[in-house]
């Protein structure tokens, strides 16, 4: 079933492993181009903070490293997407989809995605940079033992998904390493040539 008027503004899916930049880019490219930024890992963290039954179970499937369940994720989404497309320029769903069954749910349900913004860091970075965040994040996830298994869920499960819409040529593989600015000049570069 379609949501009325959410297919009017583009979509954009940012996909990268754990510290791999996502959350930074998101807030420069909200900067820049006026999107509107959707983080999923926010949502679920707002909705863990809400204290509802539903978020305590959430808590611990992010303290083990691993996906929660589609249905809410994809619920969270769709009810920010819709109190906010009136006012919207555009989509930025940030860490999203994970699974490739959360891809094909939304682009189904919800809006197909005009790209997928994909960040590739090596391991090694991407813990150096959760091990720095988790100093002052105060987020369970943020810890040697949780990181080791949200790379491993990573490559495992949300891989697949970059090779999938890589086929459809909808993925625009940004290289990562870098510091935040140096990246962002290459983000800037497939924004201005889509258009956006
Ligand atoms: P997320 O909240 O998405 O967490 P994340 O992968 O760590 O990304 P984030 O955006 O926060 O970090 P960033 O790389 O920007 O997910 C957390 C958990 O929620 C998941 O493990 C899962 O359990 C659950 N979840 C979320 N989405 C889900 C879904 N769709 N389905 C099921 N479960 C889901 O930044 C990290 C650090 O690196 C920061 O300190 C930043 O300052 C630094 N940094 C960024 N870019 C840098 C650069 N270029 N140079 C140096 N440092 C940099």
């Amino acid at each position: 079933k379609k949501s009325g008027g959410l297919s009017s503004v583009p979509v954009v899916f940012v996909i990268g492993g754990p510290g791999s930049g996502k959350g930074t880019q998101c807030e420069k490219i909200v900067k820049k181009y006026g999107f509107t930024h959707l983080s999923s890992g926010d949502l679920l963290r707002a909705e863990v903070a809400s204290k509802s039954a539903r978020g305590q179970k959430l808590t611990e499937i992010m303290e083990r490293g691993e996906l929660v369940p589609l249905d809410t994720v994809l619920d969270l989404l769709k009810e920010a997407m819709l109190s906010r497309v009136e006012t919207s320029r555009g989509f930025l769903i940030d860490g999203y989809p994970r699974e490739l069954e959360q891809g094909m749910r939304f682009e189904k349900e919800l809006s197909p995605a005009k790209f997928v913004l994909s960040f590739n860091v090596s391991d090694d970075t991407m813990t150096k940079r959760l091990l720095g965040r988790a100093q002052t994040s105060g987020r369970v996830d943020d810890n040697e033992e949780t990181i080791k298994k949200r790379l491993k869920t990573f490559h495992d499960i949300t891989s697949p998904v970059i090779e999938h819409y890589q086929k459809q040529g909808k993925v625009r593989m940004v290289e990562a390493e870098g510091g935040a600015d140096e990246v962002f000049a290459e983000v800037d570069k497939i924004f201005s040539r889509e258009g956006i």
